[in-house]
Formats: structure tokens, sequence, C-alpha cells
């Protein structure tokens, strides 16, 4: 048992694209037993419920659901900003990836210095202006960067990550605005080829390394949809190719022994498209992983 603070919160938000259910994310996770599994690894696990999301939707700005998101984020950067003050690590459970607009402007207000590992099948650099589809679920790590729309930039009052900080981990429906931002700030990017030719357990080795020299904070963005489009049905955006649930437990392992990990969001587990709830509980048991569970 480790004797640290984890501290949980909710964000039941669905505005950052356009499949319904995703908002039930939180509330599945926690019925495949989220917080129980938090409570046989640390000894002190708050569970501070969910946060009850702004209703403002609609365009704004030319934005789609803007205004709810922003008011919704803001909400989540101040909480997750004050559970790390407080020498908690933060999990916050999505709800659709725009959450990451307030976990990444938390941890950075936190962290100038803190690095992200972004574990997807999409990189989620979009703006509004490179977005094929609009949906500002594809847009958080943009903005963190300090790249995008104004609204969405607003969020980061404590200043943007720095990209030489960010590692993709699984990315492989990347969009042609996507390609050319990575390119353009040489940003760290492992894809499944990538993955495929070295495995999983080298690229954690260059992984943990790369960000190792850079900084000893690091948070790390889980999208389920990372994980190969056979193997997680409950999420809106499953891609083909992706890693299995076996490689994802060893990088997650790895990340544990790494001892990095600082934040964690689990995002886009959508109900409603699952079968039964297991996309949750194999969201719950990587978790775990993450956290330092092993089998001896
Ligand atoms: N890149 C596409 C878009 O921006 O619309 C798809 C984004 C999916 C984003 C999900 C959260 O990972
Ligand atoms: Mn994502
Ligand atoms: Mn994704
Ligand atoms: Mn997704």
């Amino acid at each position: 048992m480790k004797n640290k603070t984890i501290s949980v919160i909710g964000v039941p938000m669905h505005f950052g694209q356009g499949i319904g259910g995703v908002d039930l994310g939180p509330q599945a996770l926690r019925h495949a037993g989220f917080i129980d599994m938090l409570k046989t690894l640390y000894t002190t696990v708050i569970d501070k419920g969910d946060i009850v999301p702004s209703t403002a939707s609609g365009k704004e700005d030319g934005l789609q659901n803007g205004r709810a998101i922003v008011e919704t984020t803001n909400e989540v950067r101040d909480q997750v900003y004050e559970m790390l003050t407080e020498g908690a690590l933060p999990i916050t459970l999505g709800g659709d990836h725009s959450i990451a607009l307030g976990t990444l402007a938390g941890v950075v207000k936190h962290d100038p210095n803190v690095g992200v590992i972004w574990y997807d099948a999409h990189p989620d650099l979009n703006t509004d202006e490179t977005s094929p589809s609009g949906n500002i679920h594809g847009m958080p790590l943009a903005a963190g960067l300090g790249i995008g729309h104004e609204r969405l930039k607003s969020l980061f009052t404590g200043g943007f990550i720095k990209p030489e900080n960010v590692v993709l981990i699984a990315a492989r429906s990347i969009d042609e605005g996507e390609k050319k931002l990575i390119r353009e700030h040489g940003i760290q990017t492992y894809t499944m080829p990538y993955i495929n030719e070295k495995g999983m357990a080298a690229v954690m080795q260059e992984a943990i390394a790369y960000l190792r020299a850079k900084t000893n904070r690091v948070h790390i963005s889980f999208d389920v949809d990372s994980l190969d489009a056979r193997e997680v049905v409950g999420t809106g955006t499953r891609v083909a190719a992706g890693p299995t649930y076996r490689e994802t437990e060893l990088a997650f392992e790895m990340l544990a022994k790494s001892e990095l990990i600082t934040s964690i969001d689990v995002v886009e587990v959508n109900p409603l498209l699952d079968e039964q709830n297991k996309t949750a509980e194999i969201a719950v048991a990587l978790t775990a992983s993450l956290l330092g569970k092993t089998y001896l």
C-alpha cells in the first residue's frame, strides 16, 4: 500500500463530441469498481464526486458547445490544481477528452515544467481551423500548447505545456493539421508502426528516458480509444491496429515503476456503446497497473 493520497473527480461531460453516453463514463467507471481498486493500492482515497457540467450548450464564438466546455473545464482546472497543492495525485474521470483542457491547465499551473503522455489513438492536436469535425475533444492538447482558439487558450491561466515535454503514444489517426503541428514543434510521437517494429517495452524505455531527462512530474491522459478497436467497444472514436490490452498493461506497469506519473485522466468511456461494462472494467484494470498493481 502506497502511503499517498489519491483524489478522484468525475467530469460527466459529452459536449466535446456528438455521441450521447460518454457523460456516463464516470458512473460506468465507478460501477466497474474504480474507487475500490484505488483503495487496494493507496492508503488515502478521496472521491470528490462529479463536477456538475455547465448546461450552456450551443455554438459560441464558432466553437461547438464552447461556452459549456470552457465553463466546466475552468472548474476542472481549479479542482485539479487544488488537489495537487494538497499533495494528492489527482485522477480525472471523463467524459470526453475535452475535459483535459481543465486537467492540462491545472497541472501546468502547478508545475510549468510538467511532462505529458498522451496515450491515445488521436493526437488531439487540432484547432477550430484544422479540425475535420469541429469537435473540441480533438483539440485539448493543441490548446494546452497555446495553439488554437482564444476561448480554449483562456483556460491556461497558469501558462502552457512545453511541446518538448509532450510524448504521444499509440497515435494512429492523425489529421493533416496535426501532422503539421507535430512536425513544426518536433513533438515526440511513437506511432503504432514504430511500436510494432521496436516492441512496447523498448518504446516505453525510450519514452521514459526522454521524459526523465526533462522532468520528474508527468501527467498521463489515457483515452481508452488508444486500445485496438477489437479490444474496446465502449468508446466513440475507435481505431483499428492499436496496442492490445497486454501491451498497454506492460506500458503502464513500466510507467508505475518509473514513479514519474503525478496525475491521470481516464477519458472517453461510453457505456451506451459498450458490451455490458467491459470498457470501463478494462480501464479500471489498466489504471491499477499504472498505479503500481502487480500480480505477485
Ligand atoms: N481528429 C479527429 C477530430 O479532431 O475530429 C478525431 C478526434 C477524436 C478525438 C478523440 C478524443 O480522442
Ligand atoms: Mn483523445
Ligand atoms: Mn482518442
Ligand atoms: Mn475518443
